[in-house]
């Protein structure tokens, strides 16, 4: 495209061979050749780039590190993605106002070891945590195993500096949790996917670090035990850090084809759950769960040292890869039921019939419904077996994603099911904040 030729502060490419990765993320969508590929590393670069797509009528697509699981990132027809790996800035952490501020493109590993340096936490913990960029996360609204506590990105978001359709870069929000001159816009671009601009950087709320967690492998027999645990565990004052479960299915193909450390997990299904609350490592306090667990606490596993919490948690955290390493053609889902309908939930999909594998964040009700057989599923049975389940989530009083949003993956589920009027406002909002349909055009709505 030769208007790019000339962008400032920017790297752009245009050779179809080193265009190829960025057609896809970690979804099962495979996006278009864009016409180029753009870097900026500075706002000249962003202006230029808002006005040419302007005038020669083409769309911006934002990138981060292109571990999302729905598509957002993958270019549309006629589009330009915008990949901001190299857009500069350092972290800043302040304990004083126990906050930390970052660029777009810090990686979220960073993040976390920049709140952790100085003895504070930073909580959303997406699986992709070592490879994710900040900036993805909060187009995202990414969650992770921790949400069941500490809540999603849009929970410790303070302030958000986007790229808006006049081309510059504006500062929503402010460094303090106390800000109430009207209604929060900085929430508006959290999970947005970049509908109404791009998040170049953010200021985000940080907490002092947990000091001690408690990791506990649950094994049951009967896996429809577990199903009440979150909602028993919540009623009796005991909130998790993270409660993450594997259904028989899930838990037996990491058994016989996982990893070292996952080939001796045990029961019939697991469940692993952590506290992190001060005193959550106290003998007392550990008597207090096992009354609650009853008999179900027949073989607990307790993590003893950091390096047996970390190998508990390395099984987690590579299940998803796992599973597509194993099923590359699977389509993997993230809906949300409130907690004390999971056991409706799973009712529901053994009605359906519903070819599915389930493991995922059982502590909040967020399940990622995995078809392993999908590649082989006709298509237009995928997609009535696929619309069955966000109608079952959905009318049990969830929702069809909970942590990976909507992309190009669930927009026509999402326009099917989503509320008229909220649908309307959305596209409202879209023509206010980008009238010349510059932003991720053809994503979620
Ligand atoms: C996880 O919790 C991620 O492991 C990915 O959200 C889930 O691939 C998936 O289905
Ligand atoms: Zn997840």
């Amino acid at each position: 495209m030769d208007e790019l030729k000339g962008l400032p502060e920017a790297t752009v490419i245009h050779d179809s061979s080193d265009l190829e990765p960025f057609l896809r993320d970690e979804s099962h969508m495979v996006g278009l050749p864009p016409l180029a590929v753009v870097k900026p590393h500075g706002p000249a670069a962003l202006r230029e780039l808002v006005r040419l797509a302007k005038t020669e009528g083409f769309g911006l697509v934002p990138r981060g590190a292109g571990t999302g699981k729905a598509g957002g990132c993958l270019p549309t027809p006629r589009s330009v993605v915008v990949d901001f790996s190299q857009w500069p800035g350092d972290i800043r952490v302040s304990p004083q106002d126990l906050c930390l501020s970052a660029p777009a493109s810090a990686p979220l590993r960073e993040v976390k070891a920049a709140a952790q340096a100085q003895g504070l936490f930073y909580p959303p913990d997406p699986n992709s945590w070592e490879s994710c960029a900040l900036g993805g996360t909060l187009a995202t609204n990414a969650g992770g195993p921790n949400a069941c506590k500490y809540g999603m990105t849009r929970h410790w978001v303070l302030a958000v500096d986007v790229l808006l359709e006049d081309g510059e870069i504006h500062t929503f929000g402010i460094s303090s949790v106390k800000a109430n001159a009207g209604p929060a816009l900085s929430q508006l671009f959290i999970g947005s996917e970049g509908l109404f601009g791009f998040i170049v950087g953010a200021t985000l709320r940080l907490i002092p670090q947990p000091r001690e967690h408690t990791t506990l492998l649950l094994p049951v027999k009967r896996w429809e035990d577990l199903l009440d645990l979150p909602g028993r565990l919540c009623g009796d004052g005991y909130l998790p850090s993270a409660f993450e479960f594997f259904d028989p299915a899930v838990l037996a193909e990491l058994r016989a084809h996982g990893p070292e450390t996952a080939r001796r997990l045990p029961g019939e299904a697991l469940a692993i759950l952590e506290f992190d609350e001060r005193g959550s490592t106290s003998e007392a306090y550990l008597e207090g769960l096992l009354d609650l667990l009853g008999p179900m606490a027949e073989g607990l596993e307790i993590a003893s040292d950091e390096r047996q919490r970390q190998n508990i948690w390395a099984v987690r955290r590579m299940t998803s890869v796992f599973l597509k390493e194993r099923h590359p053609k699977k389509v993997s889902e993230d809906i949300v039921v409130p907690r004390s309908r999971l056991r409706e939930f799973f009712e529901g999909l053994d009605r359906l019939g519903c070819p599915a594998v389930t493991y995922g964040h059982l502590g909040d009700g967020n399940l990622h419904v995995n078809l392993l057989a999908a590649g082989d599923t006709e298509p237009a049975l995928l997609e009535r077996q696929l619309m069955d389940l966000f109608r079952l989530a959905v009318n049990l009083g969830g929702t069809l994603s909970g942590e990976h949003g909507i992309g190009l993956a669930k927009r026509e589920a999402f326009l099917a099911l989503g509320d008229p009027a909220q649908i309307q406002a959305l596209r409202a909002l879209k023509q206010a904040m980008d009238p010349c349909g510059i932003f991720n055009p053809g994503k979620v709505i």
